[in-house]
């Protein structure tokens, strides 16, 4: 709320009606309320069920026709003040001149807007009013700046359509994953105990707080949906269409998991075959009357053939016959499926050298592109294996050209570090989004998921619960901002997207102390993910976590069971061999370049070596470390990065919040308990295998 203040303390007009011009009117107001402004609403034009110049004006200030600091104005909103019709003139000329005649009638697009500041007044100009929405996060976001020098207009539209978090929130706490299946913030904001929550204050705020990152889609359930979820989509409808209530003010649609044997497990068919004409109507008929109860209702999220979750192989047909009988039943409707690529053998033999977990998503469903409706949004973890703090860009981004792909990202940290350990993610995610599978001529992962109408968008795991600081760490808070970000301009730069959190988290702070605050939070911050990297898992390897729960180090927790997920160390040497000359092969879904990057010894980049290749310890790396001294090096190096951070926050006690500063000192002291415990155990199990020792003599357990 402090961030608003540059706008509570001026005179603002809005123009436009309907619901989310309402709740921008809200915004503006209750920060007139606190910082002494004014704001006035006039909601005209044709497309907002208002009378034509209807006025509501005057709650906060009274002002009878300017001067205004600030308007934010629907282009449909009728006549509009003469400095706003002379920012519109000027973009669409400008728009016209930079990107020919054609653009003239584009418009601002949908959820997109202009802002520009002219003759004293800062001018925010949209289609729609979502766009007038993120515009107001805008000013937000440029605080005092927004009032300060004339700016031209600069026209912000979403990358991405689809902005979406999914939440892993059992509704019936779950025996072993409890509550949040992967949660480290607490409780879930929808669910309690096996209904939904009483008081739904919180969402409402979560629509807001997603809002103001640019998320518009979430998914309020874990996508391993089990039995008291799978009635969401029936008997317990309500509960969803009460959320879908709380974020339609925000601009946020609601989405569901679903179980794809609902019809069977409700007792509503006798069988799920999608082929079968019952499920087929089956399914119509609960979608039509889904649709009934949330009009706006976005879609299915579906696990299928995945861990144990129901799917279409049963009935021997594929995922794309599973996924067109979903989408059928959506199609009329507007709605989408959202399809997971994450399906791989769960019980596989350790002792079985031919089977490879990070080959299944592709082998899966390569074959199929071509074959998914239109509706069908196939979605892929950014890795082929399951969201480690490094891994290749997964091969099925690349091999889908007839399908429309979603990137999937996990901002929960699951496997780094579960909102106990500082890691901001951004610099991870905007690599993946950055990367060319064709080679630099071609286009970039975000092109292809964020691109045009084709595009599935990104979606992110959800961090956040009924945590007070929403996401555990209260730093974490940065990782969901991020995404969000990133999934509106995925080119961004992760540190100005983090100084621009910085700003908004902790605007006293962040203003007052002459950059104080803000420099030590991107020392802290900005290369997190590296140094979890290399106090944890080196060169591309992963999973040397503890089994079930996934948090702390244990190398070979994972080494002979049937998960599928191994590194193969030995006294001679470390890593999986997917190469296609001697290996598993997978370097072969890839095109070239990287087919041939990925599958030559020499030019495998070294951080990805482990991942690629099983080389001797004495393997020279590119920066002419051997691995064995690289693992030594990096597991040291790793843990002074942590114990500099930890005094780093130390010095900032008065900065923030006392209690914030407090939890983050405590959550530091376990993190540097934990990169201890990681560094004894990598370097002293290795050293063990290797019998090679440290080339600086340091000690090792
Ligand atoms: O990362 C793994 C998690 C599971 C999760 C699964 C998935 C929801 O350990 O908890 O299940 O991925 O993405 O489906």
């Amino acid at each position: 709320d402090e961030a608003f203040r540059p706008i509570g303390s001026r005179r603002t007009l809005l123009r436009g009606g309907g619901p989310l011009a309402g709740t921008v009117h809200e915004e503006v107001a209750r920060a007139c309320a606190r910082y002494g402004g004014s704001v006035r609403r006039q909601a005209a034009g044709p497309d907002d069920g208002a009378a034509n110049g209807r006025d509501d004006g005057g709650e906060a200030g009274g002002d009878d026709g300017g001067p205004y600091d600030l308007v934010l104005a629907l282009t449909a909103a009728g006549p509009l003040p003469a400095v706003a019709e002379a920012v519109l003139a000027g973009f669409r000329r400008r728009s016209a001149a930079d990107d020919g005649p054609a653009v003239e009638d584009e418009g601002i697009g949908e959820e997109g807007y202009v802002v520009a500041r002219r003759d004293g007044v800062t001018v925010v100009l949209a289609d729609s009013a979502a766009g007038l929405l993120y515009g107001l996060f805008h000013v937000v976001r440029l605080g005092e700046e927004a009032f300060g020098a004339e700016r031209p207009a600069e026209r912000h539209r979403p990358a991405a359509r689809l902005r979406m978090l999914d939440h892993w929130d059992n509704v019936a706490v779950h025996p072993v994953m409890g509550q949040v299946e992967r949660g480290y913030a607490g409780g879930s904001i929808f669910w309690c105990d096996g209904a939904l929550r009483d008081d739904l204050t919180r969402v409402a705020a979560y629509g807001r707080l997603l809002a103001a990152c640019g998320v518009n889609a979430v998914a309020v359930n874990n996508v391993n949906v089990h039995a008291a979820e799978t009635r969401l989509l029936t008997d317990h409808l309500g509960d969803v269409a009460a959320i879908a209530d709380r974020l339609r003010p925000y601009g946020v649609r609601v989405h569901l998991s679903v179980n794809f044997a609902a019809p069977l497990a409700l007792g509503g068919t006798a069988t799920a075959d999608p082929l079968d004409e019952d499920v087929r109507a089956w399914w119509a008929a609960v979608t039509t009357r889904v649709y009934e109860a949330i009009p706006d209702f976005g879609g299915y999220v579906v696990k299928a053939d995945s861990e144990g979750q129901p799917g279409p192989h049963a009935y021997g047909r594929d995922h794309a016959d599973g996924a067109n009988l979903l989408a059928g039943a959506l199609a009329p409707f507007g709605g989408v499926v959202h399809w997971r690529a994450f399906v791989y053998n769960h019980r596989q033999d350790w002792r079985d050298r031919s089977t490879d977990r990070a080959r299944a998503a592709y082998d899966h469903f390569a074959p199929l592109d071509g074959r998914f409706r239109d509706n069908v949004i196939l979605q892929v973890k950014h890795g082929p294996i399951d969201f480690q703090v490094r891994e290749p860009v997964s091969p099925v981004i690349a091999a889908m050209p007839r399908t429309r792909v979603a990137l999937e990202l996990q901002v929960t940290q699951e496997y780094t570090g579960q909102q106990r350990h500082v890691c901001y993610l951004a610099p991870m995610w905007s690599e993946v989004l950055g990367f060319r599978p064709w080679g630099p001529a071609g286009p970039g992962v975000a092109d292809i998921v964020a691109g045009d109408v084709a595009g599935g968008g990104l979606v992110g795991v959800s961090n956040a619960g009924d945590d007070p600081y929403w996401t555990g760490h209260p730093l974490a808070q940065a990782n969901l901002y991020t995404f969000g970000r990133l999934a509106w301009a995925p080119s961004s730069d992760p540190a100005a997207i983090l100084d621009e959190w910085i700003g908004l988290t902790f605007p006293l702070a962040a203003g007052r102390d002459d950059g104080r605050l803000r420099e030590a939070l991107h020392e802290i911050m900005d290369d997190s993910c590296g140094t979890y990297e290399r106090y944890t898992a080196p060169l591309g390897v992963g999973f040397m976590v503890r089994p079930g729960h996934h948090y702390g180090p244990d190398v070979d927790g994972y080494e002979y069971t049937p998960w599928g997920t191994y590194h193969f160390a030995d006294r001679d040497g470390v890593g999986v061999d997917r190469t296609r000359a001697t290996g598993t092969g997978f370097t072969g879904q890839y095109p070239p370049p990287w087919s041939e990057v990925y599958e030559s010894l020499t030019r495998c980049p070294d951080e990805l070596l482990l991942f690629f290749h099983h080389v001797p310890y004495g393997h020279v790396l590119h920066d002419g470390s051997t691995v064995i001294q690289h693992i030594y090096d990096t597991h040291f190096a790793g843990v002074e990065e942590v114990e500099r951070a930890r005094l780093r926050w130390a010095e900032l006690a008065g900065l923030v919040p006392a209690a914030l500063h407090a939890r983050v000192r405590e959550l530091f002291a376990e993190q540097l308990r934990c990169a201890e415990e990681w560094r004894d155990q990598v370097n002293a199990y290795f050293l063990r295998k290797s019998g090679v020792p440290d080339a600086q003599g340091r000690r090792i357990p």
